[in-house]
């Protein structure tokens, strides 16, 4: 049963270590800037990096539920390998960011195509599961026979 989700496990903590360096990231900013919490404006520089932690903490469940439910109903491999991508994504975001506004789009834009392809290869393999359980098709054999 493991076997069916090592790499999806291994991915998740990769993430949620992610998480955390952006989250550190954010500390080590408000104390450079002298901007203690509840603040959360102050130079630029410092919104950048407060913005790009925020942006990333509010696509990460959509994205840990996307990967989970494509690795499960798809295919553990493909879906690990897009996890991947999308974390290296958004670690070129949170550093593209930090430098200006607009090195932050080239990844955006690919964090977002790498995360629709999850989403279509999830839709994929849950309509192939309920199309053979419950109306006994199995679509799959159906184009191989
Ligand atoms: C919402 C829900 C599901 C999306 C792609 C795929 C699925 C994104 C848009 C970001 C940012 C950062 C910033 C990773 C609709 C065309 C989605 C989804 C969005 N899209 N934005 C932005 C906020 O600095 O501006 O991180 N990420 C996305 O996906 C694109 C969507």
């Amino acid at each position: 049963m493991l076997d069916q989700i090592h790499l999806l496990a291994a991915v998740t903590v990769l993430g949620v270590m992610e998480q955390a360096y952006f989250f550190l990231q954010v500390i080590y900013a408000r104390r450079a800037f002298g901007i203690s919490p509840p603040k959360i404006s102050g130079p630029p520089e410092f919104e950048r990096i407060f913005r790009a932690q925020v942006n990333s903490s509010e696509y990460f469940p959509i994205f840990l539920a996307i990967l989970w439910q494509a690795g499960l109903f798809f295919h553990q491999g493909v879906a690990a390998a897009l996890g991947l991508f999308y974390l290296c994504a958004r670690y070129c975001y949170f550093m593209g960011y930090k430098t200006s506004a607009s090195e932050r789009l080239a990844p955006i834009y690919f964090s977002a195509g790498v995360l629709w392809i999850l989403v279509t290869v999830s839709a994929l393999g849950v309509s192939h599961f309920f199309l053979s359980h419950y109306m006994g098709l199995n679509i799959l054999q159906l184009l191989t026979a």
